[in-house]
């Protein structure tokens, strides 16, 4: 049985997501973030930088953190969302990475500078906002050319970004000049496991 640590976040649902989609069994345990149970000995024993998600398979003995390591173990663990085709395999690894290294994190200092910190910071939220605009400008244009993030199939890459883009919706910020990107995502969000997994361990909310 696998066991998840996480909270309602964009790191999170993509986790909550891939193990919906996949069916595979999971105990699903709340570390609240606001409580700072995140910083607590008991999580930081299983991720020493107290960030969720975490999961640890009890069928293997694996501990892991960091989202994107974490939808990789869980395809290969099923066969499912990772192509085995090498062309089509790193195709995915390449976009999920992208969401990892910039989407993600572009999109969370983001919502640092506009949403969260007390003092507004012009460059700094200006930074921010080209940063998100290049970005999902790649994105956008990508996925006028292909139905999904890596291609022709639904991968893990599609999980990884979609976290991200339904938090955004939920904070109101305005994506809609990327038109290709929110038929993306409309198709996305209509997928049941997709729609459960947004609501776990809880919907989110902008606060
Ligand atoms: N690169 C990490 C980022 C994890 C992360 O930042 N998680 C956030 C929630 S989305 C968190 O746990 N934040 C806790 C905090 O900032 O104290 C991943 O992809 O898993």
């Amino acid at each position: 049985m696998i066991n998840l640590y996480t909270d309602s976040s964009p790191n999170g649902f993509k986790i909550t997501i891939a193990l919906e989609e996949l069916k595979l069994p999971y105990r699903l345990h709340h570390v609240r973030i606001s409580a700072g149970e995140n910083l607590q000995p008991e999580f930081l024993a299983l991720n020493p930088h107290g960030r969720i998600p975490v999961i640890n398979d009890d069928d293997t003995g694996v501990t892991l953190f960091e989202s994107a390591a974490i939808l990789l173990y869980l395809a290969e663990k099923s066969g499912r969302l990772l192509p085995q085709e090498p062309k089509a395999r790193w195709e995915t690894i390449k976009w999920l990475q992208l969401n990892s290294s910039s989407v993600g994190p572009i999109i969370g200092q983001r919502v640092h500078f506009e949403i969260f910190s007390e003092e507004k910071i012009p460059t700094a939220i200006e930074r921010y906002r080209c940063l998100t605009d290049s970005v999902l400008g790649v994105l956008d244009r990508h996925l006028a050319l292909h139905p999904y993030i890596a291609g022709n199939d639904y991968s893990i890459a599609d999980i990884s970004h979609f976290g991200w883009m339904h938090i955004a919706r939920i904070i109101d910020f305005d994506f809609s000049q990327y038109q290709h990107m929110n038929a993306w995502f409309t198709r996305i969000a209509r997928r049941p496991a997709v729609r459960k997994g947004i609501t776990l361990p809880e919907p989110a909310t902008g606060a």
